[in-house]
Order: structure tokens, then sequence, then C-alpha cells
């Protein structure tokens, strides 16, 4: 890599991340169902029907596998909890195992020097909740809340940060609107409700984290550039609106308390009644804030029902995922997050990285990361108090309806053995670190 630790003022923060439901093994330590179990199972939704139930085996091989994030010589781990492992039923009866996992987890992690960062959802909505109605149910909030006492009373003593939900738009319109993941819905109504409900879940999530004492609580947003696939107005408004519901429906909800007019225009009539009320739970003061940023979209315009636009495919080179590589939108993000929503407010690059066919020889993965490393200090030299970057994966993992196939992880996994073989890309993050 070309650029190392030394380029960055003293105190920022090298971390790695991961979730749960995607490397734990969620077969294992008395979890719940939940719905991507459910999902997983049902023919059609996920390549050959993979699922998370051995994952990487992380449960059992959790201090192996924080031996590498220590060895690479990373500051910080970001790691999810899933609500099944610690309430199998989402409430109620409370699985003992499943808090002292990550309890262990924990001092596994200060024991190393590693700062944790939690994130208390990313996705494995427990089955009992989904029964419920899930993200749709307004009633989610408070059940989010009660876990988030729950497991932040036993670990939030000892976390470096904490954020309540990854990814809102993933939880929302990815699996209500696309139904590309679980619950996979595909409903207008399910969606508007979904992208309100979460970022309520968000704020009550705050709310009972601030009472527990915790600090440095923030909230992580995906977001994808956004541009018109031609100079035609019906493109562009097609861009517009899609970072709209996006990027910017999340962000204006909590730091402005509205939400886009074209969003509401085009799903308004669906939303939950009394939502325009829910501003003052949802707007609670943050700490700082969490982009996952990986790559742009191009956008036309056309006759389907709304929101009335297609994806085009663009000519930049892409990852395995058949993602566009384009540093610059994690730069204009970082510029536009600071400038129209954040202030002053430490922005940091949660996740960020690419899934590469090169099993360990993986100098793509090596290049993207230091390119989007340049966007991120251009940002900082023009002013943007970015504050740390997470690299997004440790070890190839589950990626959701892709199953294992898509490699994001800087650690190999043979899914057939689940032995661990860093990849070029580790021993280069290794010497960047170190230098
Ligand atoms: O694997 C996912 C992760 O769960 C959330 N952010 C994007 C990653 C790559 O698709």
């Amino acid at each position: 890599m070309k650029i190392k630790r030394s380029d960055f003022a003293e105190g920022f923060l090298f971390g790695t991340a991961t979730s749960s439901y995607q490397i734990e093994g969620h077969g294992v330590g008395g979890a719940g169902s939940t719905h991507w179990d459910t999902f997983a199972a049902t023919p059609g939704n996920v390549v050959r029907a993979e699922h998370g139930q051995l994952a990487c085996d992380h449960y059992y091989r959790y201090e192996e596998d924080l031996d590498l994030v220590a060895q690479a010589g990373f500051d910080a781990y970001r790691f999810s909890v899933s609500w099944a492992r610690v309430l199998p039923e989402g409430r109620g009866k409370i699985n003992p195992e499943g808090l002292d996992f990550y309890d262990r987890l924990t001092d596994s992690m200060l024991s190393r020097g590693l700062q944790p960062h939690v994130t208390l959802y990313h996705w494995e909505l427990p089955s009992a909740l989904a029964d419920l109605g899930g993200w749709r149910n307004r009633d989610i909030a408070n059940w989010f809340a009660d876990f988030t006492a729950i497991i932040m009373g036993r670990i939030g003593d000892r976390m470096a940060s904490a954020a309540p939900i990854n990814e809102p738009w993933c939880v929302s319109w990815l699996s209500h609107f696309l139904g590309h993941h679980a619950p996979g819905m595909r409903d207008i109504r399910a969606t508007a409700r979904a992208m309100h409900h979460v970022l309520l879940a968000h704020g009550r999530a705050i709310q009972v984290m601030r009472g527990l004492g915790m600090k440095n609580l923030g909230c992580v947003f995906n977001m994808e550039w956004a541009e018109p696939a031609s100079d035609r107005t019906e493109d562009r408004a097609a861009a517009a609106l899609y970072d709209d519901y996006y990027n910017r429906f999340f962000l204006d909800g909590v730091f402005k308390g509205t939400y886009p007019k074209d969003v509401l225009d085009g799903f308004g009539e669906h939303m939950p009644n009394g939502w325009q009320d829910d501003f003052k739970f949802i707007q609670q003061a943050l700490d700082w804030v969490g982009i996952n940023y990986y790559t742009r979209k191009l956008l036309a315009a056309d006759e389907s029902p709304w929101p009335s636009h297609h994806e085009v495919e663009g000519p930049l080179p892409k990852t395995q995922m058949g993602w566009e590589v384009y540093p610059d939108g994690l730069y204009k993000f970082l510029k536009r997050t600071a400038s129209e929503y954040t202030g002053d407010l430490p922005l940091i690059v949660t996740e960020n990285g690419m899934a590469s066919e090169r099993p360990f020889e993986d100098a793509d993965r090596i290049a993207y990361v230091d390119a989007h490393l340049g966007a991120l200090q251009r940002a900082q030299r023009e002013g943007v108090p970015v504050q740390g970057y997470f690299l997004w994966s440790l070890l190839d993992n589950y990626e959701w309806a892709l199953g294992y196939e898509k490699r994001f992880g800087l650690v190999h996994v043979d899914f057939e053995t689940l032995a661990r073989t860093p990849k070029a890309s580790y021993d280069a993050v290794k010497l960047a670190l170190s230098n």
C-alpha cells in the first residue's frame, strides 16, 4: 500500500469490521431462529440456499480471529451482537450463553488492546418478532429498546463506541421494497413503515444507552453516490430521487427532523399515522456518524411505477460484486455529510472494502483500500473531521443473499475446513499500520 499510518494524525483509528450472523455460526450456543434462517431456507432467495448456521464458526474460533485483528496492528474491532442469540424469542427469556459469549468476546478484545465498537443490529431479526410484523410494526422500537438495555447492561461499560442499527436503508428499502434481503418483501406500504420505524428504533436505543451512562454513541448509514445515466432532465431527477431515498432520507430524519419531499410524494400515503410526531425520539444527539461506502450507481428514468427508474451499468472497473470502483464517492459523501448535516461531529468510515475473486494474491483489494484512504485524506485536508476507517471485512464470510461466494476478507476462509489464511491484503495492511 502507498498509504501508511504515519500519513494520518495521531489518534486516527484503524479497525476492521464483521457482523454476527455473517461469521458466528448461528446454529450453536442456544440462539433462536431469525428471519435470515427462514429466508435462506426458502427456494430462490439465497445462492445455493446457503445460510449462517455454521458460517465461519467464529463462536468457537473467536480467539484465533481476534489474534488476527491484533496481529495486523488494528486499533479497533467493529462487531455486532445477535438479538436472537441474546433473546431467542426476541423478548422475554434471556439465553445466558449468548450474554456470556459477548462478555467473553469483549474481554478478549480488551486483553489484546483492541477497542470494542459495537453495532446492536446487523439484520438478523428474531423470527418470533418477524411473525409480529417485524420492522412494519411500530412496537419494534420498544422491543429493540428492551434488547438494548439487556445486552448493553452486560457489555456496555466496556464499549469504545456503540451504534444501534447497521445500514437502515438495507433494513428497510432493500429488504421490504426490493425484496433482496430478509424478509424478502416487495411492498410499498411495508417499506414506508420500515423506513420510519428503523429510525424510531435507532432513537429509542440511543435513549436507553444514554440512560445507562454509555458514551460515544453514533449511527451507521450506508451511502451510494447516485449519478444520472445521461444529461436528460428525467435522468437527473431519477438520480436525485435515488439519492433521497437511499442516502438523504435517514440523514434528514436524524439531523433535520424531516424526510425528503420527493420520497414522501412517492410513498407518503403509506407512512404510519402520526409519523411527524416521532422526530422527538429520532433526533437524539449523537457523538459521531458512521458512513459505509462501497460504490456509486448510474440511474435512468423509465415508465415503470414509482420510483420509475432503473440502474444502468457504468464504465468503471468492477469488484466481484459487479460494483464500480469509485473512490471519489467517498470523498464527496464525507464533504457533503459534514457540510450539510454533521458540521464538526466526527465522521468515521465504518465500512469500506471489496469482494475479490482472487483467493490470496488480492492486489485489487490493496489498490481499492489505498484509493479510498486517499479519498478520505483528501476530505480531511479540506477540513472534514474524519477520525477513523474500518475495513470490511476481517474474514471471508456469509455475503447474505449471495452466500459464501463473494469474498470480502483480508483473511481467506476455507469453508470446508474453516482454516484461516491471511491474504496479500492482510500483509499489506499490517505493513502500512506499522509504518
Ligand atoms: O457484507 C455487507 C455487510 O453486512 C453490510 N455492508 C455491506 C457489506 C458488503 O456487501
